[in-house]
């Protein structure tokens, strides 16, 4: 599938602020990795379908992963919505035709994040957290500046944000965040 194609596909897929944010994080990761020496076209294109899960109900989430034979840990049982970075590598693979694995490891990983990050992998999970239509997160300033000058630093500062945004609101949290925080604190 080519990009307009793809593009096309997403915006029938997607609610219109989830499209923009799509082409938020699609544009932002590119200028990551210009900024880190990561392929350009790599980080684009992952940057574009990392969310193309996105819109699946909850239901159709947990059957799709059966079907999948994924895996579901009881965090993503209990929060179904985790599952589209998994679901969404499998998507991008099989409807929009990406066969590179760094790029649906970036896909797979965006949410929780995971120990031992590729650059791209680094890339698209921070550059869904500061593209421009992001405005709720506290120290978004900060840590946009952070993200063009230390990423591993930008990175454990978005993890422990978040993790602080989870225990406020008493969610559960994957036990894949907390190790990801973990294994970067070292
Ligand atoms: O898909 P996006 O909204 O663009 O961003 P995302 O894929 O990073 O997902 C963000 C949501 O995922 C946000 O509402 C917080 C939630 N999340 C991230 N880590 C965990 C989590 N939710 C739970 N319950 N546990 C986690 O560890
Ligand atoms: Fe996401
Ligand atoms: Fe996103």
């Amino acid at each position: 599938m080519n990009k307009k194609s793809m593009k096309k596909r997403l915006q029938s897929d997607l609610k219109p602020s989830r499209y923009e944010h799509t082409l938020g994080v699609e544009y932002t990761s590119a200028c990551l990795a210009m900024r880190y020496g990561c392929d350009v076209e790599k980080a684009d294109l992952a940057g574009l379908l990392h969310d193309c899960a996105k819109h699946l109900p909850d239901r159709k989430k947990l059957r799709l992963c059966k079907k999948k034979k994924i895996q579901i840990s009881p965090a993503e049982q209990n929060n179904p919505g985790l599952l589209h970075a998994k679901l969404g590598a499998v998507l991008a693979k099989e409807v929009y035709g990406i066969k590179d694995e760094e790029i649906l490891s970036a896909i797979e990983w965006h949410t929780t994040g995971k120990p031992e990050m590729s650059l791209l992998d680094k890339i698209v999970f921070i550059a869904d957290y500061i593209e421009p239509n992001r405005d709720q997160a506290p120290h978004l300033d900060q840590i946009r500046q952070m993200a063009f000058t230390d990423l591993d630093q930008c990175l454990l500062m978005i993890l422990k944000q978040t993790l602080e945004y989870l225990e406020s609101k008493g969610a559960e949290i994957d036990p894949m965040t907390l190790e990801t925080y973990q294994y970067y604190m070292k």
